[in-house]
């Protein structure tokens, strides 16, 4: 195997042995073998208009090969079946031979792997905008060329090319997802999230996918059962399509890498609709089950399309379970009983008037985006650290699951405004452009001359297609940590610093006297 698409890569070199997220050395050929596959059928469909279930599987292989998604061999090899049989349709064409994704200079092994490692992510992205009903055709064909793109041969410049028109891609792409999480639940409004676990049955569900949870909350209504979202989940509380259920309570746990603490001893079960899936213990394998594209060997997998899946077995669970017996107070990271959500475009951009005279006035002296992936490492203290140490007259806007590190405390307000704010998951990323885009207008200035600076820390593929559309954007002086990605060779990283001045992150107090002075 060798596997580099994930900051927790073995020695920030690359996994051959197996995962540090646990996947095994056949499942990660699999993986290999199944975008070869889709690579073929990028091939097969040049020239054609594939049709809603062509795309559809060219969204959930990609989908499949995230990091901490699936790690079911069974599945893998399923979906590459389905994936050669739909290129067959498409009159044949051959696949890209697996080995080849990673061999030849290290430059392009890292120009072509930052490539196929954002159009992953991107996947993701048009998977749930798709499963709301919203396509852009625009979006999907980028799917398409960029596999092609993948089995082809570049000059440096022509990779450069196409990475920047990706990030472009993906910004369209972070829109759709946008419009179709506002069209079905509304804009997300200023919403406290409780972190105390009320006794009785209950349902943590965790992940990415509103749409799961609408539905796990429509089967659950008047059964007795409340529902708390882990996770990426958490934005979910902010939309009034989805917090108008009485039984959505509240929060429980914080970010991916500490399921296997949180998980062990809850009497409920666990849903997953996404990543970020860590190896289940076996004090809790028997109540987790999956859905979509998770998997792992061994779990209960929730099978059918949105609209059609039957909650059965995790409702049944979470009877059998019963819950706690009293209210059980948990806490975020910091000791904090409440985690905010909510503050999407929509609502900062409707105070935008104050914001500006805010900072006119000099109230506000510097935004920063502190947003991005949790992790493992112990590094990742310098995004608390960082908030912790950000001075009273600055404002700190905040997304993924990232925010778990510092998002229960509580850092006070700016003439009414609260000085942290979570604008939602890691693709509301595009919520943070909005906002910066209409600052820089308001401003009369360019996006890199507003007080701004972001503050970026990644773990997997989306991140990498979000930073490439910041990139795409012009977007200069990112600081990006914990670590930078093992597929970033030398030289591209060269090209990186020249173009972008992007900086690794070093200390808190450093980084803040050097983006303050
Ligand atoms: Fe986190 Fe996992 Fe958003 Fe990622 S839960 S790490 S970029 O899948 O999704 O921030
Ligand atoms: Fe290693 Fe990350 Fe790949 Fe898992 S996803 S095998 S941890 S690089």
């Amino acid at each position: 195997m060798f596997c580099f698409q994930c900051e927790q890569t073995t020695g920030g070199k690359g996994c051959t042995k197996v995962g540090v997220c646990g996947k095994q050395p056949e499942v990660a050929d699999k993986q290999d073998e199944l975008t070869g596959a889709l690579v073929g059928l990028a091939r097969a469909a040049q020239g054609k208009t594939p049709g809603k279930e062509t795309d559809a599987l060219m969204m959930q292989g990609l989908f499949a090969t995230l990091t901490n998604v699936n790690f079911d061999g069974a599945r893998i090899d399923e979906l590459k079946n389905l994936v050669q049989a739909e290129k067959e349709k498409l009159g044949g064409a051959a696949d890209l031979a697996a080995g080849t994704l990673w061999q030849g200079d290290p430059d392009v092994v890292s120009l072509r792997s930052t490539l196929l490692f954002g159009v992953r992510g991107m996947a993701a992205y048009a998977w749930h905008a798709f499963v709301l009903g919203q396509k852009d055709d625009e979006v999907t064909s980028w799917l398409y060329k960029g596999l092609r793109a993948v089995g082809e041969e570049h000059s440096t410049e022509e990779w450069l090319g196409l990475v920047m028109e990706f990030g472009q891609s993906n910004l369209k792409c972070m829109a759709l997802l946008d419009e179709a999480n506002t069209t079905a639940f509304g804009h997300p409004v200023p919403t406290n999230v409780s972190t105390t676990i009320e006794k009785g049955p209950f349902i943590v569900i965790t992940g990415h996918d509103l749409q799961d949870l609408k539905e796990l909350l429509e089967k659950t209504g008047g059964k007795g059962i409340n529902i708390y979202t882990h996770g990426e989940m958490l934005p979910a509380h902010g939309y009034p399509e989805l917090k108008k259920y009485p039984h959505l309570k509240g929060n429980f746990g914080t970010a991916w890498q500490n399921q296997q603490k949180e998980f062990d001893a809850v009497p409920a079960p666990v849903l997953y609709t996404t990543n970020c899936l860590m190896p289940p213990r076996p004090s809790y394998a028997d109540r987790i089950f999956t859905t979509d594209a998770v998997g792992y060997p061994g779990i209960k997998h929730i099978t059918g399309e949105h609209g059609q899946k039957d909650f059965t077995p995790v409702i049944n669970k979470a009877i059998e379970l019963g819950g706690w017996a009293e209210d059980k107070k948990l806490t975020g990271i910091n000791g904090g009983s409440e985690f905010m959500t909510g503050f999407a475009r929509n609502t900062v951009l409707g105070v935008a008037g104050k914001v500006t005279e805010a900072v006119k006035a000099g109230a506000i002296k510097h935004f920063f985006l502190v947003g991005g992936c949790d992790g493992t490492k112990a590094g990742r203290n310098y995004y608390t650290e960082f908030v912790k140490k950000a001075p009273q007259d600055t404002i700190i806007l905040t997304l993924g699951c990232g925010k778990y590190r510092f998002n229960d405390l509580d850092i006070g307000e700016i003439g009414g405004l609260p000085r942290l704010m979570d604008m939602g998951q890691c693709n509301d990323a595009y919520s943070a452009i909005q906002v910066a885009v209409a600052l820089a207008g308001a401003f009369n200035c360019g996006v890199n001359e507003l007080p701004l600076t972001l503050v970026l820390s990644w773990y997997e593929q989306k991140a990498v297609s979000i930073l490439l559309t910041l990139l795409s954007l012009g977007i200069k002086n990112i600081y990006l940590g914990p670590t930078l990605p093992a597929f970033i060779s030398p030289n591209v990283l060269n090209v990186l610093v020249d173009k972008f001045s992007i900086k690794p992150t070093s200390t808190p107090e450093a980084d803040m006297k050097a983006i303050l002075g």
